[in-house]
């Protein structure tokens, strides 16, 4: 099993289950022995876990790309009677059977890993975010639940680091207990180095939304999924500050600042206003908490 960028989802292992190299040939006539058979390297994505699904035993964690692990052995070929000729045998009539080669059935669990992690609500412009500070062009749409699987994407600076970046499906209040898309995606968030918290004030603004609630439904499920999440450094992202004025984005977040210890980013994807200072506000977290284990 080797770990590759190329992928990243397990979907590819939903119909096809079982994985089988190729078996060696016979040997022939002649003394001729038989080819071996090719080894089978199966691909997966970056942070995959690996476990013995009848034990439980932990196999390995392909946490960076290349990372290669032999899940099972190949046998080996037998030897034929021509293998034991001697002076006084020339035609032996025993052969060396060969070994037959591993088979074990394994569990994989994928944990993405990025660095940030986007949360909010559907709809609150977390892949507009990311489609505006990378290269990716994740799906975009004016309705929830544009985004079904996490997408990745990494965020280049000009001094020649970057981070990579994960763009979650939304999350409603009762997502953990199924509620929209739910949350067993957050386990991609597990080990991010910082969670950026999108929150939609145009939408809070036009229906009058109090601005904490909205905020605390996520916070709450997030706890609710894994409260070690909650321990995580966050920062909130006001999206979409093209569509109201100067004076609601600030009333706004004055109104999360008293609550909550917590830097807040007013940010526009489509006009790109501050998307400078909350991308740099991201990679100074991940260095701090790099710096930390
Ligand atoms: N005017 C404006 N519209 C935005 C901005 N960011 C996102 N939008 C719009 O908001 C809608 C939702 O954006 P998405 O990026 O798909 O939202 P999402 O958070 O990824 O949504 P889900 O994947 O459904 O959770 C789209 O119509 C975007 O064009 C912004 O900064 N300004
Ligand atoms: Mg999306």
């Amino acid at each position: 099993m080797v770990a590759s960028p190329a992928f990243s989802t397990l979907q590819m292992f939903r119909y096809q289950r079982h994985l089988k190299a190729e078996s060696g040939k016979s040997g022939g006539r002649n003394r001729r022995s038989g080819k071996s058979g090719e080894d089978l390297y199966v691909t997966v994505p970056v942070g995959t876990l690996v476990r013995n699904a009848d034990t439980g035993e932990h196999l390995a964690d392909l946490d960076h790309e290349g990372a290669t692990l032999l899940i099972a052995e190949g046998g080996k070929g037998g030897k034929g009677n021509a293998h034991f000729v001697s002076s006084v045998r020339q035609a032996p009539a025993f052969a060396q059977p060969g070994i037959p080669g591993v088979s074990l059935t394994i569990d994989l669990e994928l944990k993405l890993l990025a660095n940030v992690g986007l949360i909010g609500a559907p709809n609150a412009g977390k892949s507009t975010l990311l489609a505006a500070i990378s290269r990716a062009k994740p799906k975009i749409a004016p309705y929830p639940f544009t985004t079904l699987h996490p997408n990745l994407a990494v965020v280049d600076f000009e001094v020649g680091d970057s981070l990579v970046v994960a763009d979650l499906p939304g999350l409603i209040e009762g997502a953990h207990v199924g509620a929209g898309l739910g949350t067993q995606f957050l386990r991609h968030i597990e080990r991010t180095a910082v969670l950026v918290h999108l929150i939609d004030v145009h939408d809070a603004t036009l229906l009058g939304k109090d601005i904490s609630e909205v905020h605390d439904v996520i916070v709450n499920e997030l706890r609710l999924f894994d409260p070690s999440l909650i321990d995580k450094p966050r920062l909130i992202a006001l999206s979409k500050i093209d569509l109201v004025s100067n004076e609601e984005v600030e009333k706004i977040a004055g109104q999360l600042r008293q609550n909550l210890p917590i830097e807040i980013y007013p940010i526009s994807s489509v006009t790109k206003k501050g998307l400078s200072f909350l991308v740099k506000a991201m990679r100074e977290v991940v260095s701090i908490s790099h710096e930390l284990v």
